[in-house]
């Protein structure tokens, strides 16, 4: 973003979803308290900022992970530090994960992931004829993201709804899913409809990856999963006659169900990554 928002403004950014996927909220994160750094101090202003930027989007940890250091170190160098971070890891992950897709693959992906997309990207640009099965991701179509990046690249593409993914998993070779969190005892942290994606590819036998860099390592106490406004489920809630209406952003999927994490370190297994998590 080019010019400076208020605090109120950055924070609407986030939780309006302009802003989305755990990096590069992140990222932006980072630089909006960069240049508010800059203008009011590392002092009592620049903590209240932190936490109402944390609290817009609350369960991606990257966010979390950047705005503990920052608060800890205090420094613009560390911003800066931490932005750079978070694009070398990114071609690390790319590169890495490009290695475990085979030319000829179709992969079913979720929501838009930028992880997940760069591992996809590289692949392509190696030459591997691959094509993406996305979902439309309900309710707000972050999926769409998904369809617009890769053809943006020329990669074949075909978008599902959401309830499609049983239909089409039979034709898939692997899932390959962003992460918001990654959890000592929950496991994966992604968005919403994750969870029956990788039930759906264990019951086809199908390799189930996540693309998750080590600022996805989540070692908060306590988290929570976002629960976004019901109006995002159906506009007329008024017709509804007070059902109640829930919308959890993201969902939780069992270590069990997960074959390999794909992150800046390597392509490791869920054991790998609970030893690193402790
Ligand atoms: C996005 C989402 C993505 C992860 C990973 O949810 O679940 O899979 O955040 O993204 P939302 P990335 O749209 O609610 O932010 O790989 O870009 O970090």
């Amino acid at each position: 973003m080019s010019k400076q928002l208020t605090l109120d403004d950055f924070v609407h950014e986030l939780k309006a979803l302009h802003i989305q996927g755990a990096k590069q909220i992140a990222v932006e994160s980072l630089k909006f308290l960069k240049q508010f750094a800059k203008q009011k101090g590392f002092g009592r202003t620049f903590d209240v900022a932190c936490n109402k930027i944390e609290a817009a989007r609350p369960t991606a940890v990257p966010l979390h992970n950047v705005i503990e250091t920052v608060k800890k170190e205090r420094s613009i160098e560390t911003i800066d530090r931490l932005l750079a971070q978070l694009q070398t890891t990114t071609k690390r992950i790319a590169a890495i994960g490009s290695k475990i897709i085979k030319p000829g693959w179709t992969i079913m992906t979720h929501c838009h992931s930028g992880e997940a997309l760069a591992v996809m990207k590289a692949a392509w640009a190696q030459g591997k004829k691959i094509h993406v099965i996305a979902t439309e991701t309900e309710p707000v179509e972050q999926g769409i993201r998904t369809v617009k990046e890769l053809r943006a690249v020329k990669i074949p593409v075909t978008l599902i709804t959401d309830a499609a993914a049983g239909f089409f998993m039979s034709q898939c070779d692997a899932v390959i899913v962003g992460c918001d969190a990654l959890r000592m005892k929950e496991g994966l942290i992604n968005k919403t409809g994750t969870y029956p994606m990788a039930l759906l590819a264990r019951a086809h036998r199908k390799p189930f990856y996540t693309v998750a860099s080590t600022f996805k390592l989540d070692r908060r106490k306590r988290f929570i999963i976002e629960e976004r406004p019901p109006k995002e489920v159906y506009r007329e809630l008024h017709e509804l006659h007070g059902a109640s209406v829930r919308n959890p952003a993201f969902d939780i999927t069992p270590w069990n169900l997960i074959t390999r994490v794909i992150t800046e370190k390597g392509v490791m297994t869920p054991g790998n990554v609970k030893r690193l998590l402790k």
